[in-house]
């Protein structure tokens, strides 16, 4: 049997990367020094995209691909593929859900545990000499008890609050609609109004053109100069220009963020603020979870040309 030419938008650890070629004829977007050339020579000719959740699919690719049957991503998000295009074409969409959700929450916890109590600064404290030199660190800030709004309570907001719950902290949380599997949470619908009470407030909500900055300027400095803002979503849930004005004035606290806008090109106005703590988009990113997250793309992919139904349908 002939193997389906599938492209590849970005790279993949050799755990993927080798089954995938057992599998398929396998085009590397990413390595192609001329990418409209190799668009022009094998577009015809293939039928699946392989991609991760940051980088996606974009309308121009996407129309390229005249022959194009089904797109999956190693990534929960799907904001990076133009749906609206692969509805019109009959394009299948897939993703991982549930495989990162753990890992994601983990860190958007640890990001707030860190920014509280000051663990990266005080790490170069002792490393530094200054422990010895100058006394202890500046005291911290208490997290058990705080107050924290979790915006977007789908499956990695909810595994936020569990683990927020075991910190005894007191939790809303907004969504489209109050949850009846959070029956211990306060429902607040309105984001200004949430990160008014949020002592810490994370930001989980799955992106779309319809959340792009639902984290404005006002829910921004509702969060307040004694508030951390975690952000392990997507950067087009928060205005990144409110964020670094807010950031840089004070009217914000401090920020710990996974995600952020043109990533990995970080806007240098962050580089040089020490209320906040960045990370490069690592969320989901242990052995673990990353194989989970390929192995699942694989079995779509591989569901799909056996003609069996998709573990993990978008669309
Ligand atoms: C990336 C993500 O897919 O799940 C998502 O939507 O953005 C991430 O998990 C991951 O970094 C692999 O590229």
């Amino acid at each position: 049997m002939t193997k389906p030419e599938i492209l590849q938008i970005g790279p993949y650890p050799e755990w993927d990367q080798v089954p995938l070629e057992e599998s398929f004829v396998v085009h590397k977007y990413f390595e192609a020094p001329d990418k409209a050339a190799l668009l022009a020579e094998v577009g015809p000719k293939i039928r699946a995209v392989v991609t991760r959740g940051e980088l996606g699919a974009s309308t121009e690719l996407i129309a390229a691909l005249p022959n194009l049957e089904i797109i999956c991503i190693s990534g929960v998000g799907f904001d990076a593929v133009d749906l609206d295009a692969c509805r019109a074409r009959g394009i299948r969409v897939t993703n991982t859900p549930g495989v990162l959700t753990d890992d994601v929450a983990d860190l958007g916890v640890a990001l707030a545990l860190a920014q509280a109590r000051g663990i990266v600064g005080a790490e170069a404290w002792a490393r530094s000499g200054n422990w010895a030199a100058k006394g202890f660190y500046p005291l911290q800030r208490k997290v058990t008890g705080k107050k924290a709004g979790v915006l977007g309570l789908g499956r990695i907001g909810f595994e936020v609050a569990k683990r927020l719950a075991g910190f005894n902290m007191d939790i809303a949380y907004s969504d489209i609609s109050a949850k009846d599997y959070a029956p211990d949470w306060e429902f607040i619908a309105d984001p200004v109004a949430l990160a008014e009470r949020s002592e810490f407030f994370f930001v989980t909500l799955a992106a779309s053109a319809e959340t792009r900055h639902i984290v404005n300027k006002d829910v921004i400095e509702a969060v307040g100069p004694d508030g951390v803002l975690i952000n392990v979503s997507r950067a087009s849930n928060v205005d990144e220009e409110a964020l670094l004005d807010a950031l840089e004035s004070g009217k914000l606290g401090s920020a710990a963020l996974d995600v952020f806008d043109n990533e990995p090109n970080i806007n240098p106005r962050f580089l040089v603020l020490d209320n906040v703590l960045l990370q490069p988009h690592q969320a989901s990113g242990t052995v673990e979870t990353r194989k989970a997250m390929g192995q699942l793309m694989r079995d779509n992919l591989t569901a799909y040309f056996a003609g069996q139904d998709l573990p993990t349908p978008v669309i």
